[in-house]
């Protein structure tokens, strides 16, 4: 029996539900309730520590890390293989799967700068303080205080914008030896990236690669195209996040595009 642990916006989740929606495996849903403080439930910590989601439960096991999950997923579920069955070929995906970490610490910093900054500011500095003071990892904690007090004119903010002109630079390189990041298959490097794209284009940053990277919006657009995207990502979307996400993000690329290009002249 499989069991996924996971909030119905969170991206790293999201990520793995698209595995298991292109695998084809069939799994039981426990949603966290991230917007009432879930992920913090001291029965749930004892699954996730770090007080995130996914956390996969697989026959008593406990996996947690999406993209380890990912990797888990393909190996115990070898139907519908998303690595080729060669090494070079597992190593050149595992050099994309490799940098989700980083690349998610960019979408949680924008997102925290964009929406969870405006909605955090609506709230007594207990309840600020209260919220992030929940975070176990004390550097998640630092970077959250620094995001609500300085926004989009953080250097952090910066250092995002870095991380993915880096990647898109990578990826239309990558992109022109085929329709997908390892060739001619859709492979975890692909589905890793989908959930995170959606993120950058709900805050209206999408911009980042239609304005500079044309195969880059090419494989956006096949992603979205995939039946997996819409199981995983969209039927998860709640109206009240739309919302939100609709609310904070308008004009933010008129504010993010001057930097972007001074970014992408560096990267
Ligand atoms: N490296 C972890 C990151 C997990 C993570 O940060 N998840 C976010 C949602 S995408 C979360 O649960 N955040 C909880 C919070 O912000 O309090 C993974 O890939 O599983």
């Amino acid at each position: 029996m499989l069991t996924l642990y996971h909030g119905d916006t969170a991206v790293c989740a999201a990520k793995v539900r698209l595995t298991l929606a292109e695998k084809n495996i069939p799994w039981e849903s426990q949603l966290v309730d991230m917007s009432k403080g879930g992920q913090f439930d001291p029965e749930y910590m004892k699954l996730n520590p770090n007080a995130v989601v996914p956390t996969l439960v697989h026959d008593g096991q406990v996996l947690t890390e999406s993209t380890v999950i990912n990797e888990y997923l393909d190996d115990a579920f070898p139907e519908h293989p998303l690595r080729p069955a060669d090494p070079l070929g597992r190593a050149r995906v595992h050099w994309w799967t490799k940098r989700e970490d980083t690349i998610h610490a960019g979408i949680n910093t924008v997102s925290t700068a964009i929406v969870f900054r405006p909605d955090l500011l609506t709230k007594t500095p207990e309840q600020r303080a209260a919220r992030i003071d929940s975070i176990p990892d004390p550097l998640r904690r630092a970077k959250f205080y620094e995001l609500v007090e300085n926004g989009l004119a953080s250097p952090v903010f910066r250092d995002a914008l870095v991380v993915f002109a880096k990647l898109f630079k990578d990826m239309e390189k990558a992109l022109a030896q085929g329709p997908w990041l390892v060739g001619q298959d859709f492979t975890l490097a692909d589905a890793g990236l989908a959930s995170f794209f959606f993120r950058l284009k709900q805050l209206e940053l999408s911009g980042m690669w239609t304005e500079h990277f044309p195969r880059v919006s090419e494989w956006n657009m096949r992603m979205q195209a995939r039946p997996s995207f819409k199981v995983a990502i969209l039927d998860y979307l709640p109206p009240r996040v739309l919302t939100s996400y609709d609310k904070h993000s308008v004009g933010t690329w008129a504010k993010v595009q001057g930097t972007f290009a001074e970014v992408l002249r560096e990267a």
